[in-house]
């Protein structure tokens, strides 16, 4: 395998809803997709996950551009390669920028699969037939607005719901929940919205059975997720502090943590988070895999990692329709009853619409 030609586009996609978190609401999904060409013309697909603005890390669409135009590209264009392992090697010299790393590393995986006439996710070792995943719900103006959601999506089959809190939206609103969905699996996530000093108001969620909780405190903050797990009954998942293996292996041995959210991006590509996920099998950590309000692309990738046996608990990967009018591949991804079919089709598993793409692309570039 050799990387001859890699082409970027900046897409821009209007989401169907407004997304809110603890840092502010998204209306259109600016990110980046990369086409990268072996020397035997098979192509393969890669998405950034990073946003417009640093609000869920520090990496953003235009970072992720720079890095990969003046540093991975020049690594890895006209490279020989045996296996996508090899990437995070190549590109050890540049020090975190995952998510910029991830948007190569995820287009020479597909390239690999295709080569080896497998399903990306037969190509990562998966073999779940179908993954079961859940709905990630942003903060809404009013709780009956939520409450209304929910009944929305658990009719649709969703697994487990995830909403979203911040301090001032945060308990109200699952008691609310709570007395309304008694026995519905229910999640809460904070985007490290609260500090030590909010310990009482995150005990008093404690009260509610969720699941669990994610990322309550700040990314750099495993000594206070391991004080705060003693004082919770509640299950702590970390999703922004784990961008590697060893951050997952110093917070399991902290205890700052008895979940773990896999986000690709964020670790820095599918190897990354393949070791991520044998790790935590061998630990007794449940995984499961996180979203960044992808396109088809970034869920195709999404899917294929999920279907590894330590994913045992529903993700954020939901159906193209709970995001975009019109996604980017075909068939759209498709959530039935809450089940996501893994495609057996080689490589990434879905046809790239082209024409779709062209048309919600802002800037292009072509390198070889
Ligand atoms: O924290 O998991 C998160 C979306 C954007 C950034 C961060 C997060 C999320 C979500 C939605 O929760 C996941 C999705 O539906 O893709
Ligand atoms: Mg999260």
């Amino acid at each position: 395998m050799k990387l001859t030609e890699i082409t970027i586009r900046h897409l821009q996609m209007k989401l169907k809803s407004p997304f809110a978190t603890s840092f502010g609401t998204l209306e259109n999904r600016d990110f980046l997709v990369l086409e990268a060409k072996d020397k035997s013309g098979t192509i393969g697909w890669g998405e950034s996950v990073a946003f417009r603005a640093p609000w869920y890390t520090e990496e953003t669409m235009m970072t992720n551009w720079h890095m990969l135009e003046d540093f991975l590209i020049p690594l890895i264009l006209n490279k020989k390669l045996e296996h996508p392992d090899e990437v995070s090697n190549i590109f050890s010299p540049i020090r975190k920028n995952n998510m910029a790393k991830s948007t190569i590393e995820g287009a020479i995986w597909d390239i690999y699969a295709q080569q080896t006439n497998q399903s990306l996710a037969a190509a990562l070792g998966g073999s779940a037939r179908r993954i079961e995943v859940g709905i990630s719900i942003g903060i809404q103006r009013t709780t009956a607005d939520l409450i209304q959601l929910i009944h929305q999506y658990v009719e649709e089959g969703y697994k487990r719901i995830k909403v979203k809190i911040k301090p001032g939206k945060d308990v109200q609103i699952i008691r609310a929940l709570r007395e309304h969905f008694p026995d519905l699996p229910i999640m809460a996530d904070a985007n490290s919205a609260y500090s030590w000093e909010d310990l009482d108001t995150l005990k008093q969620l404690d009260e509610f059975n969720l699941m669990m909780i994610e990322q309550p405190l700040a990314s750099d903050d495993i000594v206070d997720h391991a004080k705060l797990q003693k004082e919770l009954k509640t299950p702590i998942c970390l999703d922004e502090s784990i961008n590697s293996l060893e951050d997952a292996r110093k917070a399991v041995e902290l205890g700052s943590t008895k979940v773990i959210n896999v986000k690709i991006g964020r670790v820095g590509g599918l190897t990354e988070a393949k070791r991520i996920h044998d790790y935590c099998a061998e630990k007794g950590i449940p995984v499961w895999c996180g979203g960044m309000l992808e396109s088809g692309i970034g869920r195709a990738h999404n899917i294929a990692l999920t279907s590894l046996a330590n994913f045992t608990l529903p993700g954020d990967t939901s159906g193209s329709d709970r995001y975009w009018e019109k996604d980017i591949i075909f068939p759209e991804v498709i959530a039935d009853d809450g089940y996501i079919m893994v495609p057996k089709k080689s490589g990434i598993g879905y046809e790239i619409d082209r024409e779709t793409i062209e048309a919600f692309t802002v800037n292009k570039k072509h390198y070889r």
